[in-house]
């Protein structure tokens, strides 16, 4: 097993706990390969344990159930998708499992406002405990709910995102404003910081997520952070990629290779992440094959 012991830096496989990685090695110094692939199978049945339960609430009508699809990879009219629409919807907590990952449940709250969760209750209402942490959704500034929610949260040690849904839609209506060549069309009307000139959709964004977030800071929340996104291309469009990146970031290391799972190849670092965690999955695996051919007669016979 000397290629496996030079392997067992921590570095090198991450998220095995220090306290693990000291009973593999110590079993491997031993020379006892069984004991080392018995806490290696442990390790791999435990991480098969592990949930990772995503809440989505906001106000009513912003595009939770939306949002919900498109985290799930899905389209609104596609089977077992959140069903979604113009008139208030979603009336009970719902589960939405990812279809590349079962161990991550994406959940579809009811609107912050509807008429059955008052504000002061709501929390309690929808089971703050079940879930790791939350997306609160606006499609236009942040209300007083949604700051209240957020504080909330934050008491009870647990993280939120502020989501600003259907960005799409402000972004068009913006568009109209110039002509073909992306001159400002008002007449008689001075271009602005955040109206300039020169159609600058980057300028467009700049200036709602500042709204947003100077909004949010009169509310009383500290160094807010709002992203930007639309339902179609949410993992490629405006802030879709770097949310995705903020929340894996923030999560705690046991739960990053679930949501790994669920996040498609589009970038760099989350196929850099994603083989570094697979390293663990492999070595732990090759353990455990290694072990049981190990005491195979015919291995036996061949030493
Ligand atoms: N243009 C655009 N429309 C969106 C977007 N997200 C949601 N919508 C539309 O907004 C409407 C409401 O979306 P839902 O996802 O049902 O909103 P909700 O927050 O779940 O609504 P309730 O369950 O009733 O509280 C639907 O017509 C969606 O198609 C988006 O990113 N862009
Ligand atoms: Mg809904």
């Amino acid at each position: 097993m000397a290629s496996a012991e030079a392997h067992l830096e921590v570095e090198a496989l991450p998220h095995i706990s220090e306290g693990d990685m000291n009973e593999i090695r110590a079993a491997l110094e031993k020379g006892d390969l069984t004991a080392a692939a018995t806490k290696a199978q442990e390790i791999l049945a435990n991480e098969e344990q592990i949930q990772l339960h995503i809440a989505v609430t906001g106000e009513s009508g912003s595009g939770k159930s939306s949002f919900v699809n498109a985290m799930r990879g899905l389209q609104d009219h596609e089977e077992g998708a959140a069903e979604i629409g113009v008139m208030e919807t979603t009336m009970e907590c719902s589960p939405y499992p990812h279809p590349q990952d079962s161990h991550v449940t994406v959940w579809d709250l009811p609107g912050i406002g509807a008429p059955k969760f008052r504000p002061d209750t709501y929390l309690k209402q929808v089971q703050f405990d079940r879930y790791d942490f939350f997306i609160i959704i606006s499609s236009s500034r942040f209300t007083c709910n949604a700051a209240t929610l957020a504080k909330e949260i934050q008491a009870r040690g647990k993280h939120f995102y502020f989501v600003r849904s259907k960005v799409d839609q402000d972004v068009s209506n913006e568009r109209r404003l110039y002509d073909e060549e992306g001159v400002l069309k008002a007449k008689g009307k001075q271009a602005t910081e955040t109206r300039p000139q020169q159609y600058d959709e980057m300028a467009v964004l700049a200036s709602i997520r500042q709204d947003c977030e100077r909004k949010l800071a009169r509310l009383g929340i500290r160094s807010p952070q709002v992203f930007l996104v639309c339902r179609d291309d949410f993992s490629m469009m405006y802030d879709g990629p770097r949310l995705l990146q903020t929340l894996l970031d923030d999560l705690p290391s046991q739960k990053k290779l679930s949501f790994l799972r669920c996040l498609d190849n589009t970038s760099r670092e989350v196929v850099r992440q994603k083989k570094k965690e697979l390293m663990k999955y492999v070595w732990l695996k090759s353990l455990v094959v290694w072990s049981i051919r190990c005491s195979h007669p015919w291995f036996l016979y061949c030493r």
